[in-house]
């Protein structure tokens, strides 16, 4: 009798599937780039091996809020306030610092109502991968305008916009950002390059994507349409992320001329020129070329900005190592010599 080949499932280097790393299944309109987000955000913590239990989604309020429900559904998560996902991010950050904090927001949550809380929380430089799924509109309450909808975008309900936009990569590295890059919800391959090394930074990781919204925001024209993105798309470098045992693969790779950037968890970030050779250890490189796309509407993506070796907050507030949720009222409580000692200084 012939045996059935039985079909074999990828492990990671936890032992863990790809599957483990699901969600529920999508609500949102088919098609929406959110959800190719939500599968690029689920195979890059599958290829990296993180315990999914080891990190906690934090998110505003929006279609793009929502998404945290459609990956890593083994993981913690929390639906916040619209805008407010970066304090409540901060706060977990510091409740629990063994857990990674993924914050998942929109151009509404983000550049409108909380822009204030956005740009704080990168100023804090509390060590968080931020994500933006950023389509140019407010997606959950019918498609009205946001803070980064192009000027002069006109959409059939809301008329014409005479407001210019914010470019959020432009706001992050003004506010301190020490990992600022912007993916393509259409370019999953890049996208989970870039989603990956996010994880591997010691400090705040912004990623602006460019997330269609197929409903409200999808017109040709449209910055953040399908169209407009793969018809204008321009890679400032050809991306990929390798784990410490990776190593050995660059030179497969590494055909042309690369740029290396170290990450502290001994990964490496592999930066293959593509038509210009762009540094993004430049600050002022970095505002230049964002400048420049935005005027000769060139759709940049890929690493815009690096620094490392930032100071977090927690490193600023020397936290102790042991996460503060652990610790036992004793152990939090000050004695009552240490009060004393603390009263007789402001006494
Ligand atoms: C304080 C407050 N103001 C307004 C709203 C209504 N509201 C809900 S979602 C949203 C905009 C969402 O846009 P965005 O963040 O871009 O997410 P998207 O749906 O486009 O993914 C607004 C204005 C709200 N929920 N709370
Ligand atoms: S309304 Fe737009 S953003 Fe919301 S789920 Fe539909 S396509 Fe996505
Ligand atoms: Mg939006």
């Amino acid at each position: 009798m012939e045996s059935k080949a039985v079909p074999t499932v990828e492990l990671n280097p936890i032992g863990l599937s790809l599957a483990d790393y699901a969600g529920r299944p999508s609500t949102l309109c088919p098609g929406c780039g959110h959800n190719m987000v939500s599968n690029a955000i689920q195979a890059a913590v599958y290829e990296m091996g993180i315990l999914p239990e080891k990190i906690i989604k934090m998110s505003g309020i929006g279609c793009s809020s929502k998404s945290p429900n459609y990956f890593l559904q083994r993981s913690f998560g929390f639906n916040s306030l619209h805008g407010r996902m970066p304090n409540l991010a901060t706060g977990a950050s510091f409740a629990d610092t063994s857990v990674k904090v993924l914050g998942i927001s929109g151009d509404g949550d983000s550049a409108s109502i909380g822009l204030g809380h956005f740009k704080h929380v990168i100023r804090r430089n509390v060590p968080m991968v931020y994500i933006i799924e950023n389509n140019g509109v407010y997606g959950l309450t019918k498609g009205q305008f946001s803070a980064t909808t192009d000027l002069g975008l006109e959409l059939k309900h809301q008329g014409v916009n005479v407001l210019p936009p914010l470019d959020l990569c432009m706001e992050a590295i003004l506010s301190g950002a020490s990992f600022v890059a912007r993916a393509f919800a259409g370019d999953s391959k890049q996208m989970k390059e870039i989603f990956k090394a996010a994880f591997a930074h010691d400090g705040l990781a912004i990623v602006d994507v460019i997330s269609p919204c197929v409903t409200f925001n999808n017109k040709d024209e449209s910055l953040q349409s399908y169209t407009f993105g793969r018809q204008n798309v321009s890679p400032l470098q050809d991306i990929k992320f390798y784990l410490e045992h990776q190593r050995e693969q660059i030179l497969d790779f590494a055909d042309g001329e690369t740029r290396e950037v170290d990450m502290p968890d001994g990964s490496v970030i592999v930066l293959k020129k593509t038509a210009s050779d762009y540094d993004p250890t430049d600050r002022m490189a970095a505002f230049q070329m964002l400048a420049e796309s935005y005027t000769e509407r060139h759709f940049i993506t890929g690493l815009i900005y690096i620094k490392r070796g930032t100071t977090t907050v927690h490193e600023h507030y020397d936290l102790v190592d042991e996460p503060l949720n652990r610790l036992s009222v004793e152990r939090l409580r000050p004695s009552k010599a240490a009060l004393d000692e603390i009263n007789t200084r402001f006494g």
